[in-house]
């Protein structure tokens, strides 16, 4: 391995670092640590693992397990765990603060305690109405049950339930301060006898009785980002009786290969020539700094889909166990239906909310893909580092992981790799994978989710 030969020969003095977690080797170029080991980071060949040494031996790390000492001899440009602004740049006080909290509730709940984000939730009519549609078609079903909205904000879906049917009690948690005019919203619409304003979190909350119903609006980009599902989860084992709902019920992640024509020419081919003058050496720059990152509120328009889509995730959100989130992985075999630049892969995610009622209007989905208008959460790009050319009937074949980071539980990392085939433009053969024709273009990048 040319990274490692590269690595082992780096002798410079390293920079120390402590171990936030345990980390067991897989491989025997691997080092296994415990959790406050310090480790002396020799060489960084590339953002996920480091080569390091520890009571003498050397070997790779995953360097989400790490963050800098404060005593270390580092300079300016050493890097957290891929991300520009990660622990490691931080202030010391952030860093402690933070890893003592490594859900960053604090920034987070404050996030939700002021109006923009909850106006941009709001306004999202695809998300709300959604919602809307589920209690409406379930108005029967709902008639003296027990609901929890778990991560109500403002409210809004324990307001519908009041509003469009007649439960017995609305449990709306919120953790945020939103919370106190979430009960004046409660009341002002009068509904104080339906709905219970909780503010707390969700994990921590006493109920006096279990619920039928648990509701909830926790998806993040890319489906699982912040994370919040894991309160759902928690929630789900602690409060829903037995044969109560789970509205989303089921989730899942989809993934299409796709052009970016405009991004990238903002980002790359604009330094091939400004004003007449030759800027190609500031293009790795360009890479590490913007291409590095999945672009979140990407919205990939249906010419720029290189094939139908994919599901790479499927989640039942009735048997999905905390543990399952650590990794996740799904595979795809992607053919292409059309000449094109293959400059990423665009990602978004749908959520579904099974009918309890036979008279209504049955199962609502909420797509927030290219094929419906687009909601506030848009698509996500993953740009590969260069493009490649493509044509119908080649077969772009590879697998997602998912990498929940093991310090910063709101945050994740994802693994893209993939193998284009180059195909005999016949999209019958691709259908049927009846070739396997010699690789033109292999690769695998991550993308930090921000850490
Ligand atoms: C929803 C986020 C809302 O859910 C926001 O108001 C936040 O404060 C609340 N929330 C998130 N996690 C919890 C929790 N564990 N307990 C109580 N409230 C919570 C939109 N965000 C996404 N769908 N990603």
């Amino acid at each position: 391995m040319e990274e490692s030969e590269k690595a082992e020969n780096d002798t410079s003095a390293g920079e120390e670092f402590i171990s936030l977690s345990d980390f067991t080797a897989t491989g025997s170029d691997q080092l296994t640590f415990g959790r406050g080991d310090r480790l002396l980071v020799r060489a960084k060949p590339c953002e996920d693992w480091w080569w390091a040494e520890l009571r003498g031996d050397v070997g790779y790390v995953p360097s989400s397990h790490l963050l800098q000492c404060r005593l270390s001899s580092a300079t300016g440009d050493a890097q957290g765990p891929g991300d520009a602004q990660g622990p490691c740049e931080q202030e010391e006080e952030e860093e402690e603060a933070a890893v003592e909290d490594p859900w960053q509730d604090e920034e987070y709940f404050g996030s939700y305690a002021s109006l923009k984000l909850h106006l941009e939730m709001l306004s999202d009519q695809r998300r709300t109405e959604a919602y809307r549609q589920v209690v409406l078609n379930n108005r029967d079903f709902l008639k003296d049950k027990v609901v929890l909205d778990l991560g109500c904000g403002t409210g809004i879906i324990s307001l519908f339930c009041a509003q469009l049917s007649q439960p017995a009690k609305v449990y709306a948690v919120e953790a945020s301060p939103m919370a106190e005019y979430t009960r004046r919203l409660v009341r002002r619409n009068g509904f104080e006898d339906v709905v219970t304003v909780l503010q707390g979190r969700a994990e921590d909350v006493e109920l006096p009785q279990k619920v039928d119903v648990l509701l909830s609006e926790w998806m993040g980009n890319c489906l699982l980002f912040e994370f919040m599902v894991e309160a759902v989860l928690k929630v789900r084992r602690r409060w829903l009786a037995e044969g109560g709902v789970m509205w989303p019920s089921s989730a899942a992640l989809l993934l299409v290969p796709c052009q970016a024509h405009g991004f990238y020419a903002e980002n790359m081919s604009f330094w091939k020539n400004p004003y007449g003058l030759d800027f190609t050496p500031l293009q790795p720059l360009a890479q590490q700094e913007i291409f590095s990152k999945p672009k979140f509120s990407h919205v990939v328009a249906l010419e720029d889909c290189l094939s139908a889509p994919s599901e790479v995730l499927s989640l039942n959100m009735y048997t999905l166990d905390v543990q399952d989130l650590e990794e996740m992985t799904g595979q795809f075999s992607f053919c292409v239906d059309k000449l094109g630049e293959f400059h990423g892969f665009s990602a978004w995610f749908t959520v579904g909310f099974e009918s309890r009622q036979t008279a209504g209007g049955g199962a609502v989905e909420l797509d927030t893909g290219p094929y419906s208008q687009p909601t506030h959460w848009k698509q996500t790009l993953f740009m590969l580092d260069s493009p490649v050319s493509v044509h119908e009937g080649d077969r772009i074949s590879g697998s997602i992981v998912l990498h929940r980071n093991h310090v910063w539980r709101r945050h994740m990392s994802i693994t893209l790799s993939w193998t284009v085939h180059s195909g005999t433009q016949d999209a019958d053969a691709c259908q049927a994978s009846a070739f396997n024709s010699p690789t033109g273009n292999v690769g695998t990048k991550t993308f930090p989710m921000w850490r």
